[in-house]
């Protein structure tokens, strides 16, 4: 595996335990996108403790069922405890970025061992005394913010759901798009808003048969299409960017740095979401930041519907600098009547985050809620 590519600091680890829990939290409202509907997500966290009883946290960001990729919690779970843990636990390691490579050997899978990969650099942030955005090489101390709005049942209700978000200030809106909620859709929102920032996801919902209903969109000025085209294709999606002027952004396509250079040099996407768990943890994700702001091709953090761990984690990976646009990382609220983090994700009236000087994760966790919220636990020691 490549070195990573800036000398971060180190702090020599051996993990004793990794405790998995299982919580359950309702959505405050559902969130559909073109490949199903979610009312209540299952989430995988992972505790890590070492020797010296250091502790960090980290968040599973697969989804509840194999669709948006192949992963889903109950098999994070499994993989996590029968494949992951055994070639983690004991082992002597140099620092955080060294987790990635004892598992490497494991194909996919990439958000369960990017839970516990994250989980390492939380720990080791704290163990240095220092913010986690900061130790990952975070250069900026307030991150930008944008929202993802899921179909709705109808146009009105969809632009009353936008209105609130652009009120609130958030700095661009993202709608999720599919055969059938598309072109029309983006019409209706134009007229109504027509300065916005605005952008549209697909989630792989279309092939190179529908070109047509895609260069319908290249009207409406988007900043970006995202995921057009099938979960694994570049070269379609080369082939699709030729022929359309809004730029494409690869979501599900990027799992891996290698990933992301061949889509750039391909011309397959002017932009790339990079999803802490998709690629399997920081220390990928700091690899595609680097290939990326070398091409001058600009990324931003998507998102998995985290909670408060997961989010915090988001809000480190965007004070990188080569996170230029607006995330879909936003206030904890529009999730979650309670979150598990104290205080939980707030975000000002410009539509920004402010980052915490506290070691780590920067925010409290609510052990009480979490303890509530848990349906499954188990300790691998
Ligand atoms: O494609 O970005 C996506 C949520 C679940 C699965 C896939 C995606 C999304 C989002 C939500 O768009 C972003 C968020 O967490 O706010
Ligand atoms: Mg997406």
């Amino acid at each position: 595996m490549p070195a990573l590519p800036e000398a971060l600091a180190a702090m020599p680890m051996r993990l004793t335990r990794i405790g998995l829990r299982k919580i359950r939290m309702p959505l405050v409202r559902p969130f559909e996108t073109s490949f199903g509907r979610t009312t209540e997500r299952q989430i995988l966290l992972v505790q890590v403790e070492d020797s010296d009883g250091a502790i960090g946290w980290g968040e599973v960001t697969c989804g509840e069922r194999p669709f948006y990729n192949e992963e889903w919690v109950d098999a994070a779970w499994l993989v996590l405890r029968d494949f992951v843990a055994p070639r983690v636990l004991g082992k002597e390691l140099e620092s955080a970025a060294d987790v990635g490579r004892l598992s490497h050997a494991i194909r996919g899978h990439r958000m369960a061992r990017g839970g516990l990969e994250a989980a390492c650099w939380e720990l080791e942030a704290r163990k240095l005394g220092r913010p986690l955005w900061q130790h990952i090489g975070g250069a900026r101390r307030e991150v930008a913010c944008g929202v993802s709005i899921g179909i709705q049942n109808s146009v009105s209700e969809l632009l009353e759901l936008i209105g609130a978000e652009v009120e609130a200030g958030y700095q661009r809106v993202k709608i999720k798009i599919k055969p059938g909620w598309d072109a029309d859709v983006v019409r209706a929102v134009r007229r109504q808003f027509p300065d916005i920032r605005l952008m549209a996801d697909a989630n792989s919902a279309y092939s190179l048969d529908d070109l047509e209903s895609l260069q319908r969109l290249d009207e409406f000025g988007l900043m970006m299409l995202e995921q057009p085209l099938a979960h694994d294709e570049l070269i379609d999606h080369a082939e699709l960017q030729a022929q359309l002027k809004t730029p494409i952004c690869l979501d599900e396509c990027i799992r891996t740095a290698h990933h992301a250079r061949q889509a750039i040099r391909l011309g397959a996407c002017g932009i790339i979401n990079v999803k802490l768990g998709r690629v399997g943890g920081f220390a990928e994700a700091l690899r595609i930041h680097d290939v990326c702001r070398q091409a001058a091709v600009p990324v931003w953090c998507g998102g998995m519907l985290e909670a408060g761990i997961g989010r915090a984690h988001n809000i480190a990976l965007s004070t990188l600098p080569g996170f230029v646009l607006p995330g879909d990382v936003s206030a904890s609220k529009r999730y979650w009547s309670q979150d598990v983090i104290d205080p939980p994700v707030q975000v000002s009236r410009q539509g920004t985050i402010a980052v915490s000087d506290a070691p780590g994760l920067g925010y409290g966790l609510d052990e009480e809620r979490i303890e509530s919220l848990t349906e499954r636990r188990q300790d691998l020691r």
